[in-house]
């Protein structure tokens, strides 16, 4: 594998878990090579081929030409490698084993339940549906009258749940349900993130080109499945 110096990602540019990675890198303040995967679905870099010969997909981050793939682990190796810059895990163990707790069912619940709303149809899209803005109330329980999941300090949590300000308009069209109607302080929360600098530079993509992409992919492959 070619010797990249410093930090580089792999990325394509609709991926949820990719604009985590993006997200971290800005509040970390860290500058990093970008490299957009043309056409992933299709045919992978060899870059990507190397960098993650298991499962070929991004994000990857190389550090040094060393590979860091799926993006749970890159946030959290950055905050490992970075601590005292912009931390984003809490201090303590219990505020960590919470906010990864947070992590894995935003994963699952958001992000993995939001694939089958515009993968799937009939019955079971709208069992997705139902399980999906169950997830969204959960975390609207969690968020509470907090600022950011951790508190008043954006953190672990809010980045690897921003990349959703950039689906709602997906999972909403093909989920046929509003939001702001059920989630309203989740809503106000992606607004508040929407704000901060780091958020803003990542280039989360507009809302409108995400739906047109995943209108696109549906056409392209009928007959999709979730995983
Ligand atoms: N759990 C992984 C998921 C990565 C993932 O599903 N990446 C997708 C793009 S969002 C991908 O590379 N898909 C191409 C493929 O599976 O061939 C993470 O959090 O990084």
């Amino acid at each position: 594998m070619a010797e990249t110096k410093g930090l580089m990602l792999l990325n394509f540019w609709p991926s949820p878990n990719g604009m985590r990675c993006r997200v971290a890198l800005a509040e970390k303040g860290l500058e990093y090579v970008y490299r957009e995967e043309e056409s992933i679905l299709e045919c992978k870099s060899r870059l990507l081929a190397k960098s993650d010969p298991v499962r070929m997909r991004v994000p990857v981050l190389l550090h040094d030409g060393k590979p860091v793939c799926e993006s749970l682990v890159i946030v959290q190796y950055l905050d490992e490698v970075w601590p005292d810059r912009a931390p984003l895990l809490p201090a303590d163990p219990y505020g960590r084993a919470k906010a990864r707790y947070w992590a894995d069912f935003i994963d699952k619940e958001i992000f993995g339940c939001g694939l089958k709303l515009w993968k799937l149809e009939g019955e079971k899209q709208e069992e997705a549906r139902d399980q999906f803005i169950r997830a969204l109330k959960v975390l609207e329980g969690e968020l509470d009258a907090k600022k950011y999941f951790g508190g008043d300090t954006f953190g672990f949590v809010d980045i690897i749940l921003v990349p959703v300000v950039a689906w709602y308009r997906t999972y909403e069209l093909f989920g046929i349900f509003r939001t702001e109607i059920q989630a309203p302080r989740l809503m106000a929360w992606g607004k508040r993130c929407m704000k901060r600098e780091s958020v803003a530079m990542s280039s989360l993509p507009d809302p409108h080109k995400v739906y047109e992409f995943v209108c696109f992919l549906r056409k392209k492959n009928p007959g999709l499945q979730p995983f």
